[in-house]
């Protein structure tokens, strides 16, 4: 097998909002089919399973992560839509529902996150 008949392998995080921007840009573009998914919930014996995979691959395991070609690994959701996206022949701009889920309720939930921590932090400095 050569890397071009490679199948891009993507691991995802349960209810992870970074992992979902990759789910919903595989599912618009309709390229599930092109990826293997490997998916686990946070606490299984899957996730200890992935992170060991990983690990030897990644500086810092994160989630998603992927295998794009043989031995590249990648671990920034944006990256891996960039990947995806251009291999494709796809632009994820062109795509209502991933568009409106970055733009919104993933801006606004790390919009949120951010303020949160800057609160938890002049709390505590109080
Ligand atoms: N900038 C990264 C952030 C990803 C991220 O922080 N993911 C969380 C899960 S929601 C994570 O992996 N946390 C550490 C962990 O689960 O080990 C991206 O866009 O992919």
């Amino acid at each position: 097998m050569t890397n071009t008949d490679f199948k891009p392998i993507v691991y995802l995080k349960e209810n992870c909002p970074f992992c979902l921007k990759v789910r919903l840009f595989l599912l618009e573009a309709g390229l599930t089919p092109d990826v293997e998914v490997h998916d686990f919930a946070p606490g299984t014996e899957q996730e200890d399973l992935i992170r060991a995979e990983l690990l030897p691959h990644l500086d810092r395991v994160s989630f998603p992560s992927a295998q794009l070609a043989r031995g590249r690994y990648v671990s920034e959701s944006d990256d891996i839509v960039a990947f995806l996206a251009a291999k494709a022949g796809r632009n994820p701009s062109d795509m209502p529902v991933y568009r409106n889920y970055v733009d919104g309720a993933f801006a606004m939930a790390m919009a949120l996150w951010k303020e949160n921590r800057e609160l938890k932090k002049a709390a505590s400095a109080a």
